[in-house]
């Protein structure tokens, strides 16, 4: 029986308060309106940034459903879509690709104008949302929620992708991987026999030593408090790897011990203001470049003397690796399929959803690199 035009009553892992486990409810899903996408999830993972909100520092409306890592089927869409079709296998968008802003328009940026990472409405485009529990509304996250059985997003924030792509590794397609790959590739621009850094090795800095191993980086050094990383990390790439609580001096001075005076690319994949900085202070002070992936908590700001820039250093920072969506995940998820980049080393956990404060726990605990829910 045909469900398009009707609600569907289906399972969602809602966030009803912040740092407390989420429940899974029956929710309502409304029929999508003109423009915009219902898909029935079949996988997502557990990214960095969902735990940034369960625990406050990503600032979203509640009750939500988070989840923004994720691919499934197009159940059914409203009018005027074009670009998809009931039956097509689709990744939802964190980041849109309106194709219309000013954002879009530019080649050289990715950060499409109408993405809901800044001003966190918490809905569709329209204003509203699709989503309500115990006769509540429940609000979207990034214009994906994946924790749920469906979802609607706008057309400006799904893609089609290869049929034959195995949904439950392609979702870290949808926000980790291109993240850490993109970082390395379209934002370091790492070249060849360079030396770079990554600070925080967990899905996205991972991510970003397997690119920069692609570029050809020479030295690939990985950095994090939690040794269990370092295995996956030189299975991916990096030449070395040091925990900085083994040492009393800051990265940027262990470095120098370790004779790696001069660092190409940094990279920042932990999400503190502390690793921010010091990523920075890695470089060298004359041509490095130093790229903020991870997200600090949002009551923090940075303090930093002006002379670390103006020597010569480049300071960037990027959502989603620079990756204009709509054109480049498909094509990510082609080159997955040909074998030119892993994506199995970094999926260390796969549970059914209903286990989503496993999946949690997993994280915090840093058992995990990435949990993929299986919807
Ligand atoms: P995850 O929590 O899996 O990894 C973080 C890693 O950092 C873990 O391995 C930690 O052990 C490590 N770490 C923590 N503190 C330190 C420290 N002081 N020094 C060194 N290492 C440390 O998260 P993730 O890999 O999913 O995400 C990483 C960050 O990237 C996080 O802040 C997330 O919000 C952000 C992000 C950014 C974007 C983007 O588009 N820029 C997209 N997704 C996630
Ligand atoms: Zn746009
Ligand atoms: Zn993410």
């Amino acid at each position: 029986m045909s469900t398009a035009g009707k609600a569907i009553k289906c399972k969602a892992a809602v966030l009803w308060e912040l740092n407390k486990p989420f429940s899974i409810e029956e929710i309502e899903v409304a029929p999508p309106k003109a423009y915009e996408v219902r898909i029935k999830l079949l996988a997502t993972g557990i990214c960095g940034s969902d735990d940034h909100v369960f625990r406050g520092h990503i600032f979203t409306p509640l009750p939500v459903i988070l989840g923004h890592e994720g691919a499934g089927i197009v159940e059914s869409i409203g009018e005027g879509v074009t670009e998809v079709k009931p039956g097509d296998t689709v990744i939802p968008l964190c980041v849109p690709q309106c194709g219309k802003c000013v954002v879009c328009k530019n080649p050289e940026a990715s950060f499409c104008m109408k993405n809901d990472m800044i001003n966190h409405r918490g809905t569709l485009q329209d204003g509203t949302t699709r989503f309500t529990c115990r006769g509540k509304p429940i609000y979207h996250f990034f214009g994906t929620s994946t924790f749920s059985e469906y979802t609607v997003v706008d057309e400006i924030s799904v893609v089609k992708i290869d049929a034959a792509a195995p949904l439950e590794k392609v979702c870290l397609i949808g926000c980790g991987f291109p993240t850490g790959y993109g970082s390395a590739l379209n934002i370091a621009k790492v070249t060849p026999g360079s030396t770079c850094v990554v600070i925080g090795l967990g899905g996205v800095g991972l991510s970003t030593v397997i690119g920069c191993k692609a570029a050809g980086a020479a030295r690939i050094i990985g950095v994090d408090i939690n040794k269990s990383k370092f295995a996956t990390a030189k299975e991916l790439g990096a030449t070395e790897c040091f925990n900085p609580q083994d040492f009393k001096k800051p990265i940027h001075e262990v470095l120098k011990e370790m004779n790696c005076e001069v660092v190409d690319f940094s990279f920042d994949a932990a999400g503190l203001i502390d690793t921010v900085v010091e990523a920075l202070l890695c470089c060298h002070e004359a041509f490095g470049v130093s790229v903020i992936i991870g997200v600090p908590p949002r009551s923090e700001n940075l303090s930093v003397s002006p002379m670390l820039l103006l020597t010569g250093r480049t300071w960037k920072g990027a959502v989603l690796g620079g990756f204009k969506t709509k054109d480049s995940i498909p094509k990510l998820v082609t080159d997955f399929m040909a074998n030119k980049f892993p994506l199995d080393p970094l999926i260390t956990h796969v549970l059914p959803f209903e286990n989503i404060n496993e999946g949690f726990d997993l994280l915090h605990t840093g058992k995990s690199i990435r949990t993929v829910m299986k919807i």
